[in-house]
């Protein structure tokens, strides 16, 4: 009786024992399962705020893209409900240097003084500046600093240059002298564009291509910028000044008429390309959308025509 009562004994005791282990195991299992659910179900989360984030700023593309509406409209700002948001940024695309336009040496110039206000040194400035206009020329003899074909057929490089007009920003990355601007100036991408009206407008332009195109002091610049960008220190808010009189502009830059005659004709104060830059927000998550848009009048009525989209 003894010998099975301590036999039940070692069996109840093996029960208890493999009960724990699989106590244990479950648990281990459940942790496991619980864990790796709650990072599908964070990342799920977050793939849901950024496309709710993505829908809002569609949202305010799709107000920005009515014709009627200004830079600055209080429709371009929106709070759905609380965290939830959209904000809509319109400015001129002329405010970027029109780079197919390089072959025009006042704008070279200008570009090479960018280049060294942004901390270039002159030679390695010109350098960039001639081989990007020898990269659009249709022909293949090099600008004074530039670079065609013999060069880029020396680095590994021979179907280059296109000689033709570039059609994205992101090919500059290949040109002679870029390699010394992107180290100085990250955001060199900012200051470019293949998409305006080939005017540079004088109501977007950043501060270093107004003080390099007008050869204004840098004091002047930085306060026509001032004035025009408003309190907030924004371009294309509520409260920024919208330049209508060319006069105004050479007073605050302190240029003479004779001087603003040399680059006049590249410069307008309303160019027809809107960049209407949405942003929707959910929470601390944000979704940029981007749309260039031309001002298209017919029949006395404007139009907004996409010419390009994109995510930013
Ligand atoms: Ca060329
Ligand atoms: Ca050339």
């Amino acid at each position: 009786m003894k010998l099975v009562f301590s036999k039940w004994r070692r069996k109840r005791g093996m029960a208890l024992l493999l009960a724990l282990v699989s106590v244990m195991a479950l648990a281990i299992i459940a942790a496991g399962l619980y864990e790796s659910s709650q990072a599908s179900w964070e990342e799920n989360t977050l793939s849901r705020a950024r496309f709710q984030a993505g829908i809002l700023a569609e949202s305010g593309l799709s107000i920005a893209l009515h014709p009627d509406i200004e830079p600055g409209d209080f429709a371009l700002r929106h709070e759905l409900a609380p965290g939830r948001s959209w904000e809509v940024r319109i400015t001129s695309e002329g405010g970027r240097f029109p780079v197919n336009s390089m072959g025009e040496e006042r704008l070279r110039t200008a570009v090479v003084d960018m280049f060294v206000l942004w901390g270039l040194d002159a030679a390695t400035a010109s350098r960039a500046a001639d081989s990007i206009a020898d990269w659009i020329d249709s022909d293949s003899d090099p600008l004074p600093n530039g670079a065609e074909n013999t060069y880029y057929a020396g680095v590994d490089y021979p179907q280059f240059p296109p000689n033709t007009d570039i059609t994205s920003i992101e090919e500059l990355v290949f040109v002679a002298g870029m390699d010394e601007v992107e180290q100085i100036q990250p955001f060199w991408r900012d200051y470019f564009t293949v998409r305006s009206d080939a005017l540079i407008d004088f109501n977007a332009a950043s501060l270093e291509l107004v003080q390099a195109l007008t050869g204004a002091t840098a004091d002047a610049a930085a306060n026509f910028v001032a004035v025009r960008k408003g309190d907030d220190g924004i371009d294309g808010t509520v409260d920024d000044y919208v330049f209508d009189d060319i006069g105004e502009v050479q007073a605050l830059l302190g240029i003479s008429e004779s001087e603003w005659e040399e680059f006049s004709s590249f410069v307008t104060l309303e160019g027809t390309v809107r960049r209407i830059e949405s942003t929707g927000r959910v929470g601390e998550f944000a979704e940029t959308r981007v749309i260039l848009a031309e001002e298209v009048t017919e029949n006395n009525r404007t139009t907004l025509r996409p010419l390009a989209r994109f995510r930013e």
